[in-house]
């Protein structure tokens, strides 16, 4: 018996970009630095944000948890800024298994240094703090994602990927 095709999964210890930058100063919408050169984007290489930057709030309060809007609609190198807003920590952890497995690789890396695992955010603890997504180099698709805190509290969302 033999096993065919086992995926190869980049390493998770991996970091490849030095650190610093994630913590992005809380100025309004910063406009998309032009991109120095269009460069491959490569499994472990985040790729850049070139697209329209979305935002999504992360809550919690008395009507319960939720991110809002709950269903995005985004296209390929689009941005999304998630921003704790109350309730946290919150964080953003996509379903390994409910993505296009072409992207996983690629969603992985676009989180940079801001995770706390695979597919994961790292926790957001204060009000404005925010954790920004590149969602460069994904295929078309429905991504699903949840905070790992309040998973069991439903706080869940779509993304979605149009072509
Ligand atoms: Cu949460």
């Amino acid at each position: 018996m033999r096993f065919k095709g086992m995926t190869l999964v980049a390493s998770a210890v991996v970091l490849g970009a030095c650190g610093g930058g994630e913590k992005a100063p809380e100025a309004a919408a910063p406009a998309a630095a032009p991109a120095a050169a269009p460069v491959a984007a490569t499994a472990g290489t985040a790729a850049p944000i070139t697209g329209t930057m979305h935002e999504v709030k992360m809550i919690g309060d008395a009507k319960g948890y939720r991110y809002e809007p709950a269903e995005i609609t985004a296209k390929a190198g689009d941005g999304i800024k998630f921003v704790m807003e109350s309730g946290g920590p919150h964080n953003v952890a996509f379903v390994a298994s409910a993505i296009p497995a072409e992207s996983k690789a690629q969603l992985d890396a676009n989180f940079g240094t801001d995770k706390m695992g695979e597919l994961s955010s790292g926790l957001k603890m204060n009000p404005g703090e925010s954790f920004t997504l590149s969602l460069g180099g994904l295929v078309a698709g429905k991504y699903e994602f949840n905070c790992t805190p309040h998973l069991a509290m439903n706080m869940k969302g779509v993304l979605t990927i149009t072509p």
